[in-house]
C-alpha cells in the first residue's frame, strides 16, 4: 500500500493488540478513495483480523437540522452497504465518540484504532477525551485534505499566497491515483451482517424538522462520483467564467458531497487534472478545491478563534474597534435577517436562495455576510448570525470553509487592509452597486424572491 505516512497522526501512543481493526468514520463518510480506510484495512491484513468500521451518531451538532441530518443518514446507508459488500463490518452507535467508543472496542477485543482528520473544536475535543479512555493505539489519517493538514504547515498561514508556496511544492507527492478497497480477507465470527434499520435512527435525533430537506442533490457516494463526472463533462470547462456569476449555474455544487465526505477532494482534483479541457478553468478550479479549502483547515486547527472576532487578525480587530461606534445605517436582528426581510432585496434573495436550497451561491455568500457586518451592532453580533444562519440552512456548513469564509467576509482573515470607511474600517467592501455592475442582479432577485410573489 502506497499511503504516505505523512497522512498520519499517532494520536495514542501504545502496544497495539492482538485483535481486529476498527476504522471509527467521522468525516469522510465513503469507501471510495478513504486513506483513512485504506490505512485501517492495510493493518487489518497484516494482522490477519478483521475490520470494523463504527459511526457515532451524534443527537445534535451545531445547529444540523433534519436537512443536513438526512442527507448525511441516506450517504451512510449507501456507504453501509458497499463496506459488507466487502466483508467489512459496519455498526451504527448513537452517542458521543468518548461515550460509546470505549465499551464498543473493548466487546470488539479491537486490537488498534484508526480514525480519521477534523480540525474543528468538537471534532477535535471527541478525539482527544476518547485517547484518554482507551489502551489502545490511535492512528489519525488526514483523508479530507489532499496534501495532509498538519503536515503541510505547523501554523496559522497568513494568506493564499503563503500556503499556495507550500501545496506548489508538495503537489507532485500527494495528488496521486489512489488505491481501491479491497475484499477483506477476514471477517468476524460474530460479524453481523444485518444494517441498521436507516428508518429508525431519526428517534435518537434532537434536530430541527422545520428546515425541509432538499431534492435537488443526491446523498451518497455513488451520486457524488455520477455528480463529479457530470461537472467536469458540463461545467468545468466555462467554469473560470462563470463561477463568480449568481444568475448562472458556474459553480459545480460539489460542497455538500465533500463536507459530509461523501467525495474525496483527492479524487476530484485528480479527475480534473488528467481531464484535457480549459486550462485557464482547472487551474482556478484547483485553486479553489486545493489552496483555498486547505488553507480553511490550516485556519481551523491553527487558530481556535476560528468563529469569533478574537480570531481575526490583530489589524483586522484594531481597524473594527476603530469604527464600533461609527452609525449603522440600518440595523436588523436574527428576527429579520433570517426570514430575508431586510431593505436589500438582493441580500433578501441571498438569504431565500440558501434557506430555499441550502446551498446559497459563493458570490452571494461574501455579499451576505458583510451585509450583516453592516447591518448589525458588533461585529461579535454579525459573526454570532452570520454563523448561525450557515450552519442551521447550508447543506454544506459546519465546515472549516464555512468558518473561514465568515471570517474572511467580516474580519478580513486571509484577506489585506483596504481603503477605510465607516463601519468596514479597512475590512473589504461590497455593496449593490457592485453587484450590479457584475452580473445580472434583477435576474437573481427575480428567480429568488418568485417564491415569494407566486
Ligand atoms: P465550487 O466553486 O464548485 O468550488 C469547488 C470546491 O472548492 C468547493 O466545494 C469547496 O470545497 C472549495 N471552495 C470553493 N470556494 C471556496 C472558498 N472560498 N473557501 C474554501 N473552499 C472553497 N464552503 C463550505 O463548504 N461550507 C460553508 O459553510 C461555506 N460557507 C461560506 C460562507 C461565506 C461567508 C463565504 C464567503 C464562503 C463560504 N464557503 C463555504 C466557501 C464557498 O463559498 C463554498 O465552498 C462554495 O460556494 C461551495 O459551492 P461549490 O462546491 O459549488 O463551489
Ligand atoms: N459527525 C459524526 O461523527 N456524527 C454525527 O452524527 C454527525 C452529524 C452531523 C450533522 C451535520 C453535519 O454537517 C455534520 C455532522 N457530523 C457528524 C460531522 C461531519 O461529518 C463533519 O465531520 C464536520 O461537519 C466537520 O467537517
Amino acid at each position: 500500500m502506497d499511503i504516505d505516512n505523512r497522512r498520519i497522526f499517532i494520536r495514542k501512543q501504545a502496544e497495539i493488540q492482538q485483535g481486529p481493526v476498527v476504522y471509527w468514520m467521522q468525516r469522510d463518510q465513503r469507501t471510495n478513495d478513504n486513506w483513512a480506510l485504506l490505512h485501517a484495512q492495510e493493518l487489518a491484513i497484516s494482522m490477519h483480523q478483521p475490520l470494523i468500521v463504527a459511526f457515532c451518531l451524534i443527537p445534535g451538532f451545531l445547529g444540523a437540522t433534519i436537512r443536513q441530518y438526512g442527507f448525511m443518514l441516506k450517504g451512510l446507508a449507501v456507504t453501509a452497504r458497499k463496506l459488507v459488500k466487502h466483508n467489512i463490518q459496519f455498526s451504527l452507535i448513537h452517542g458521543l465518540p468518548q461515550d460509546v467508543l470505549p465499551r464498543f472496542l473493548l466487546e470488539a477485543g479491537a486490537g488498534i484504532l484508526v480514525t480519521d482528520f477534523n480540525p474543528l473544536r468538537l471534532p477535535m475535543d471527541w478525539r482527544s477525551r476518547l485517547a484518554e479512555r482507551v489502551e489502545i493505539p490511535i492512528h489519525e489519517v488526514d483523508a479530507h485534505n489532499i496534501i495532509p493538514c498538519r503536515f503541510i504547515s505547523d501554523k496559522a498561514e497568513y494568506a493564499a499566497f503563503t500556503l499556495r508556496k507550500k501545496t506548489e511544492r508538495f503537489l507532485h507527492d500527494f495528488l496521486t491515483e489512489i488505491p481501491s478497497l479491497v475484499r477483506h480477507p477476514r471477517s468476524q465470527d460474530s460479524h453481523d451482517k444485518k444494517l441498521p434499520d436507516w428508518n429508525d435512527v431519526g428517534k435518537y435525533l434532537n434536530v430541527d424538522h422545520d428546515v425541509p430537506e432538499v431534492d435537488w442533490i443526491l446523498p451518497g457516494e455513488d451520486a457524488a462520483r455520477e455528480a463529479m463526472a457530470r461537472f467536469i463533462e458540463e461545467r468545468l470547462d466555462v467554469y473560470n467564467l462563470n463561477r463568480n456569476f449568481p444568475d448562472k449555474q458556474g459553480q459545480s455544487d460539489l460542497s455538500p458531497y465533500l463536507h459530509f465526505g461523501q467525495l474525496s477532494a483527492q479524487r476530484l482534483a485528480f479527475e480534473v487534472q488528467r481531464s484535457d479541457l480549459n486550462p485557464g478553468s482547472k487551474m482556478a478550479f484547483l485553486e479553489e478545491l486545493i489552496v483555498r479549502r486547505e488553507l480553511a483547515d490550516n485556519f481551523c486547527l491553527h487558530n481556535p478563534g476560528y468563529d469569533r472576532v478574537s480570531g481575526f487578525q490583530p489589524w483586522a480587530q484594531a481597524t473594527l474597534n476603530k469604527h464600533r461606534d461609527d452609525p449603522r445605517p440600518y440595523l436588523y436582528s436574527i428576527e429579520d435577517f433570517e426570514p430575508g426581510k431586510t431593505h436589500d432585496p438582493l441580500w433578501n434573495a441571498a438569504q431565500k436562495e440558501m434557506v430555499r436550497t441550502g446551498k446559497m451561491h459563493g458570490f452571494m455568500r461574501m455579499y451576505w455576510a458583510k451585509k450583516i457586518l453592516e447591518w448589525t451592532t458588533s461585529p461579535e453580533e454579525a459573526m454570532e448570525i452570520a454563523v448561525y444562519l450557515n450552519d442551521k440552512y447550508e447543506l454544506d456548513g459546519r465546515d472549516s470553509n464555512g468558518y473561514a469564509g465568515i471570517s474572511w467576509s467580516i474580519g478580513g482573515t486571509h484577506d489585506r487592509p483596504w481603503g477605510e470607511r465607516s463601519i468596514f474600517g479597512m475590512i473589504r467592501y461590497m455593496n449593490f452597486q457592485g453587484c450590479k455592475r457584475k452580473f445580472d442582479v434583477d435576474k437573481y432577485i427575480q428567480e429568488n424572491l418568485k417564491s415569494e410573489i407566486d
